[in-house]
């Protein structure tokens, strides 16, 4: 479908929106039977990668040279690690320090999102280490009170970890209670419903299946719209000072 030359996709110096007609899918090195749709990456001006993999059954993900965190999509894989398998479902998700390589292999035709950053030690903390969870698990928690917004914490408050990843679920109506600007950058993918985002100057319609960064101090405001709650997932940097990965320059 051509369209014309219309999209709904948008690339800003602080924001961009992606929607499914433009996605592009390459495969990443040591994938098989796999692609990926690279939604950010240091080339689009992130300081993480965040990517949609689609994997055949018998497919699997090449190695990670940073840690990385995998939340399952759609069918089923299975991470191999320390000689034990776990089955990862819709819903359920892993965090894989840099240095463990296990095997992510398709049961099923699956797709899952990947995010992948540079882990930023602190003196003194053991690095975090494997781990598997299941979104339902975790106990919801209405934002500033609001019963109509609840965010589920994916990764454990914990200063050892240095990004967040959430899923927000709004109910029909329901908003961010504010504007928000923060020097955290993020990678939104919307996994149900729909609304109005707010970016930057700008308000888009968005869907399930978009994909959003912001750049740190982007402007952002959600309301969600129609009849089905609003679900995203979404990627923080977490606990790290700002001053962290500063380079003066000369
Ligand atoms: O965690 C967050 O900063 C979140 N409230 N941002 C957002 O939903 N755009
Ligand atoms: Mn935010």
């Amino acid at each position: 479908m051509h369209h014309f030359g219309h999209t709904r996709s948008v690339r800003e110096a602080d924001h961009f929106l992606l929607t499914p007609e433009t996605f592009v899918r390459a495969p990443l090195p040591g994938m098989h039977k796999a692609t990926a749709i690279v939604h950010a990456s240091p080339a689009s001006g992130a300081a993480f990668t965040q990517y949609t993999a689609e994997l055949e059954i018998g497919g699997s993900l090449g190695q990670a040279a940073a840690q990385r965190f995998l939340y399952v999509l759609e069918g089923e894989l299975i991470l191999s690690h320390a000689g034990e398998e776990r089955r990862l479902r819709s819903e359920r998700y892993a965090y894989i320090p840099a240095e463990d390589k296990p095997r992510v292999l398709a049961a099923r035709a699956s797709r899952v999102a990947v995010i992948e950053k540079p882990y930023q030690p602190l003196p003194g903390l053991k690095p975090p280490a494997f781990f598997v969870g299941e979104e339902q698990n975790i106990a919801p928690q209405p934002l500033q009170g609001d019963e109509a917004l609840q965010v589920r914490t994916l990764i454990p408050d914990d200063p050892v970890f240095d990004f967040a990843v959430n899923t927000m679920t709004y109910q029909p109506g329901a908003s961010l209670p504010m504007v928000e600007i923060h020097v955290m950058e993020h990678g939104l993918l919307m996994l149900a419903g729909g609304g109005i985002y707010r970016l930057g100057e700008k308000w888009y319609p968005v869907t399930a299946g978009d994909f959003i960064w912001m750049a740190p101090y982007c402007p952002q405001w959600f309301g969600a719209l129609g009849k089905v709650p609003s679900k995203y997932l979404i990627y923080k940097d977490w606990n790290r000072h700002p001053l962290a990965n500063y380079v003066p320059a000369r």
